[in-house]
């Protein structure tokens, strides 16, 4: 399929600046595009994903990804789909944020090779450019009723926006046009709260290249839950790209537990698996979706891209042993993946089960607890233990650090040495 046909099918176009004439472009050459992002934190999330899969979508395709990190347009602060004035960040923690997300970067596209992706960070042309070049060679290409009248800014008229934020879509057209000018970038893409900003880029090229080559715009929708609620959020708040932020078990979990009403738009949005692996999966939601067979293949594929074969398959054992509650084999490393939200307790000495049980609140008296234990309610790193004298020992220590004790059925606790 060709790659624009690709996209339509998976529901990844939003909006096109024009759509023949990227239709056109796109079936006769080989072109640079770019998609930016600012490091207002030092690691992506789920909601920065699509677009940036979208540019690998075109790597694959022989076109060559520009990797933009907005270093400048960092410390200004995006008004798109703000309600709000942002607090402007420090240069330190700005430049921290960069490093981060190059990083991450470098996981999705390929560096090597004939289309090999670039990385740029726009501090090094806006960082330094003088205040009278900025407002006589670019400032002076954008008529104030033009900016005035884009959604991002007049939606904020009535609550307030500060000069710096005004300016915000300026510096993003700056970039385009620098890597229109010195890398033959002809597309920008972004997630749909970008089109004011794309557009002003395609206004300042248009402007100061009248002979030059088209370039184009093109938008990717937000991505929606059927179910009203936010893309990317669990109760433990936002899904990060970051595997210390978000360990590979809870991403994979946060894909597993994608609904049916979701899970195939998912698969198209999301995975580079082809239409064909993805009508069989979709055939298995309707027909037997007790299976979750299109679940566990977003999660797995999700999984192994941005955390690797060896991530995932921790994650599959964690999940399993989590299910099964057979969780004696089961690493330190493990351990700390799957029960992060686990109720905790510090060890403090008590080598009794029964105290233990006690100290830790697992049981809410000495009188509960010795009953809970022998009515086979308790087991240690999932062992049933049915001795109310149960001593603990070295052996319940997995690496020395931690102890899994169940009450009933799923109450999980951990113990921490
Ligand atoms: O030249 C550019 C400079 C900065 C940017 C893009 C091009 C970043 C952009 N202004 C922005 O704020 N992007 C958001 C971000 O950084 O978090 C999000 C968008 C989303 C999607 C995602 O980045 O809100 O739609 O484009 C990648």
């Amino acid at each position: 399929m060709e790659l624009l046909e690709d996209l339509q099918w998976r529901g990844i176009v939003y909006q096109q600046t024009d759509e023949d004439g990227i239709k056109e472009t796109l079936a006769n050459e080989k072109i640079s595009l770019y998609c930016g992002v600012d490091p207002t934190a030092d690691s992506m999330h789920i909601g920065h994903l699509l677009p940036f899969l979208t540019l690998r979508r075109f790597q694959q395709n022989g076109h060559r990804p520009i990797v933009l990190v907005g270093g400048a347009t960092g410390l200004i602060g995006d008004p798109s789909g703000k309600s709000e004035e942002r607090k402007l960040l420090t240069l330190e923690t700005v430049q921290e944020n960069v490093r981060g997300l190059q990083k991450q970067m470098e996981k999705i596209f390929s560096f090597t090779g004939e289309n090999a992706a670039i990385m740029v960070n726009n501090y090094d042309w806006a960082g330094s450019m003088d205040i009278v070049t900025f407002l006589r060679d670019i400032g002076k290409n954008f008529g104030i009723n033009y900016m005035l009248a884009k959604d991002t800014i007049s939606s904020r008229l009535e609550t307030g926006i500060s000069f710096t934020e005004f300016t915000y879509t300026i510096l993003q057209a700056m970039d385009f046009l620098h890597l229109y000018e010195n890398h033959q970038c002809r597309l920008q893409i972004g997630g749909s709260d970008q089109w004011g900003n794309i557009t002003s880029g395609l206004e300042l090229i248009r402007k100061l290249n009248p002979e030059g080559q088209k370039a184009f715009g093109l938008t990717i929708p937000l991505v929606t839950k059927a179910d009203g609620t936010k893309f990317g959020k669990t109760e433990g708040g936002t899904v990060w790209l970051d595997p210390e932020k978000t360990s590979p078990y809870e991403f994979y979990q946060f894909w597993i537990n994608t609904s049916d009403a979701d899970v195939v738009k998912y698969l198209k949005f999301f995975t580079f698996l082809s239409k064909e692996e993805i009508e069989v999966l979709e055939k298995s939601v309707q027909e037997e979706p007790h299976l979750r067979k299109a679940q566990k293949a977003l999660a797995e594929e999700m999984t192994r891209l941005m955390h690797g074969e060896e991530s995932l398959d921790q994650a599959i054992k964690i999940s399993a042993a989590l299910f099964s509650g057979e969780v004696k084999d089961l690493t330190a490393n493990e351990i700390l993946q799957g029960f992060k939200d686990v109720p905790s307790y510090e060890f403090a000495g008590e080598e009794n089960l029964v105290d233990l049980l006690v100290a830790a609140k697992i049981s809410p008296s000495k009188r509960q607890a010795r009953e809970d234990i022998t009515n086979g309610a308790v087991t240690v790193n999932g062992e049933r233990i049915t001795d109310s004298a149960y001593e603990l020992n070295e052996t319940d220590r997995v690496e020395g650090k931690f102890t899994i004790i169940r009450r009933g059925k799923k109450k999980y606790f951990l113990i921490k040495y």
